[in-house]
């Protein structure tokens, strides 16, 4: 038992769940001892000498003495290589067939005695012991690989690995799913296990709920993902590199990834931030499309606890005449916290209320928790033992279910890493959809067992069918709540083919995006709770999520107006823009704050909902591209070292940087201003970056800056589409996308490219190089200097 677990256990063992937590803690434990045979004595290998190679389309195999290195670049450039012949597929990650091998790459002798395979945007050097360099096609080290070493078992077993690699001393790492200490994840070690925290977290916590082996590696060099294939419990331990560390050389970064089990395999992909979320997502598949009401403002509570209570909020925002665009029940609204229920005392008439809301504008979203109550009579327990050979939950070595405690007490766990599960599961969304529910939320999906000690999970020993190949759950952890997702995205799809489905999930791995989104979980109400979420969002993004936002307002306790305001402000600008809080917090709602937050507040609900159609094209280009709504502030300009170390401020698109409070009592701030000329969007102040600015950013608002040139589809009066235009500087144009928004279903949007320029000191606006091609009003902003003229 560690410190955590002392505090978890204090905790749990005083809760409602009590002596539960504790029984089922030691019947995990038990279960793990019996059916898992301690490590026993293992063997160490390394790869050894080097002894021949053969070509294989996009690449080959490179065999040493004791292992081989397949390496292979696939069409679009992403790189592929695995030790002793782990194949690409299977795979929770890849999101359909592995990409087609690019024909051009080829295999060829280098001039150490080793191998190399020189593609277009990468020339990949295997060394006589087995390091693998990436260079680019300049010769430019990106990464070296040193030969990886395994233990294996000698009576059998998984064994385990560590790769270590070097990368450039100027390097910054991000990424690895979502981390609260982020977003440049500095040194340390990240554990690869998706963790329910056990209550609030802060940035010190780690892991969260949602990990992934994805490092994004930033450097002078270039950008590259490195993507390690490999769904067991890991760790990657980082170090920054230093420039002129020792007489004068350069002490380069370093990253060790160990994984416990499972195959050595890694995907690389390379190229400017943008070019490598694009080969990123084209191999895990595109960011689903949210519908468009999910980005608009979205407010939830543990605990509204009644059909009157839900009333009275939605009431609240609309007499105040505060956009709301979907209210989110949680577990309270669930008869005794059974999943797919409805308490019927508090909310006799649901679908009802559904319906009255939704003629208001107002959509409800259900939470949907994996654990069924294992209770005969529980509709969800009879109808899941009746899936398949052998039932739909997870079981024992012996083949009996595994109990777990989760809020409706003993409980089983869907596998839904079994396709019959999941089509199973699936179905059961159409109870949500009858009550009248437009969205579903996942929770404890990690998932969670309530333990006083220990991991609070599965206990290891778990089986799972893993797509039918079999495992544990030491392999099938990680990708629990993906393959959940999965299940209820797919469901979603059969249930209400014409519509897009809108979900997001706890917890996840990489490939998630295919199916929705996720939030920050149960960020802690405070200063650093604010700062995580920027954090978390960052992230994600750079993972592969586009679509994620925090708890605004902080999960827990009750915030201070101003961290409120603050919070709120910030997650105005955020893909999922939802107020949340647990049952025992305080409220959350902007009123609740004051006359002074209540105003500031709505004012930036207002900027959100004017900035909805920029929303909808960046939902857009993420399901185009890969590139996420939220973005680093050296998503263009990976160079610029200092931007590669701010992590107060962020790009929203190509179009905003937006620069929020995150320090108490703060009315103004620096900025940090890639290249250009940058606008404050208030005052209207220009401003020439690289470098670094102060500015206001008085309570009313955080501050948000245009880049020059940048054309922004927003909601004008009526409700029209406008395009807000900031003056491009003399001399340069600028432009930008826009896709309208096409309902809910699943048309082609068509993306309308605009371009801007100053001729004879007016702006002029044109789209695919016609002035005409423009129908919607265009409004000037920005132009306010001499020189322009
Ligand atoms: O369902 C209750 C909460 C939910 O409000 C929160 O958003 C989740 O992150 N849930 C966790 C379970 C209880 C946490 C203590």
């Amino acid at each position: 038992m560690d410190g955590r677990d002392l505090v978890r256990s204090v905790r749990m063992v005083g809760s409602v769940q009590g002596m539960r937590t504790v029984r089922s803690a030691w019947r995990h434990r038990r279960a793990d001892a019996r059916a898992l045979a301690p490590r026993g004595v293992e063997r160490a290998r390394v790869p050894g000498l080097l002894l021949g190679a053969e070509p294989e389309p996009g690449g080959g195999v490179v065999r040493f003495a004791r292992s081989r290195l397949r390496i292979r670049v696939a069409v679009g450039g992403a790189l592929f290589w695995s030790w002793d012949g782990a194949q690409a597929s299977p795979s929770y990650a890849l999101a359909g067939d592995e990409p087609e091998p690019d024909g051009r790459a080829r295999l060829e002798p280098d001039k150490n005695g080793g191998w190399q395979v020189v593609s277009e945007r990468l020339t990949v050097v295997v060394s006589r012991h087995g390091a693998v360099e990436l260079r680019t096609p300049g010769g430019v080290l990106l990464r070296r690989e040193l030969p990886p070493r395994w233990w294996e078992p000698v009576d059998g077993g998984a064994a385990r690995w560590v790769q270590r690699s070097e990368v450039p001393a100027d390097a910054r790492f991000f990424g690895l799913g979502g981390r609260a200490g982020g977003p440049r994840l500095r040194e340390g070690t990240y554990r690869l296990w998706n963790t329910d925290p056990g209550g609030r977290f802060g940035p010190g916590d780690d892991p969260l709920y949602l990990t992934m082996p994805v490092q994004v590696v930033v450097s002078d060099a270039g950008t590259h993902l490195a993507f390690h294939d490999n769904t067991w419990s890991g760790g990657v331990t980082l170090r920054e590199g230093e420039e002129g560390a020792g007489s004068g050389h350069d002490r380069p970064g370093a990253c060790e990834v160990r994984m416990d089990g499972g195959p050595l395999r890694c995907w690389v992909v390379v190229g400017t931030p943008a070019r490598v979320l694009q080969g990123w997502t084209a191999l895990t598949g595109a960011p689903a499309l949210p519908p468009s009401w999910a980005l608009g403002p979205q407010h939830a509570r543990w605990g509204f606890g009644s059909e009157q209570e839900v009333r009275r909020i939605v009431s609240g925002y609309l007499e105040r005449g505060l956009p709301l665009s979907a209210l989110h029940l949680d577990i309270d609204h669930f008869d005794a916290h059974q999943v797919f229920t409805v308490d019927q005392e508090r909310f006799p008439g649901l679908p009802r209320l559904a319906k009255e809301l939704r003629e208001e504008g107002v959509r409800l979203v259900s939470i949907v928790d994996p654990a069924v109550r294992a209770s005969a009579g529980n509709a969800v327990f009879d109808s899941g033992r009746e899936v398949g050979p052998r039932g739909a939950f997870v079981r024992d070595p012996q083949g009996v279910p595994v109990l777990g405690e989760v809020w409706p007490g003993a409980c089983v766990y869907p596998d839904f890493t079994d396709p019959l599960v999941r089509r199973w599961w699936g179905t059961l969304y159409e109870e949500r959809l009858g009550q009248g529910f437009s969205g579903v939320w996942h929770d404890m999906n990690e998932p969670v067992s309530f333990s006083a000690f220990g991991d609070p999970s599965l206990p290891l020993s778990s089986r799972h069918s893993l797509e039918g190949r079999g495992g544990d759950h030491r392999e099938a952890h990680n990708v629990y709540a993906l393959a959940m997702a999965r299940a209820g995205y797919e469901g979603l799809r059969r249930l209400r083919p014409e519509e897009r489905p809108f979900l997001f999930s706890r917890s996840g791995w990489a490939g998630m995006q295919r199916y929705g989104g996720t939030w920050s979980g149960d960020v802690a109400t405070g200063w650093p709770g604010l700062r995580a979420s920027l954090a978390l969002v960052l992230g994600l993004g750079l993972c592969g999520v586009p679509y994620s936002g925090p708890d605004v307002g902080g999960f827990d306790g009750s915030p201070s107006p101003e961290l409120y305001l603050r919070w709120f402000q910030l997650g105005a600008f955020m893909p999922l823009f939802r107020t949340h809080a647990a049952v025992d917090a305080g409220r959350r709602e902007p009123w609740e704050f004051g006359p002074e937050v209540l105003a500031h507040a709505g004012r930036a609900l207002a900027e959100r909902e004017r900035l909805r159609p920029y929303f909808v094209t960046l939902a857009q280009l993420a399901r185009l591209t890969g590139a996420p709504y939220v973005r680093p502030v050296w998503w263009g300009a990976s160079a610029d070292r200092e931007l590669r170390d701010c992590e107060d401020a962020f790009l929203l698109g190509d179009a905003l940087l937006v620069a929020p409070v995150l320090e108490e009592g703060g009315v103004r701030r620096p900025v940090r201003l890639p290249r250009g000329r940058w606008y404050d969007t208030v005052t209207g102040q220009a401003y020439e970056g690289p470098g670094r600015v102060v500015v206001e950013a008085p309570l009313s608002r955080i501050p948000v800056l245009a880049r020059a040139g940048a054309v922004i589809p927003v909601r004008g009066p009526e409700g029209r589409l406008e395009l807000e235009v900031w003056a491009p500087p003399v001399g340069r144009t600028g432009g930008g996308l826009v896709v309208r928004d096409a309902g809910d279903g699943w048309e082609r949007a068509e993306v309308e490219r605009y371009t801007s320029r100053l001729r004879a000191g007016r702006v002029v606006v044109e789209r695919d190089g016609e002035e005409g091609l423009v129908t919607c009003p265009v409004r000037v902003r920005g132009l306010a200097e001499p020189d322009q003229r």
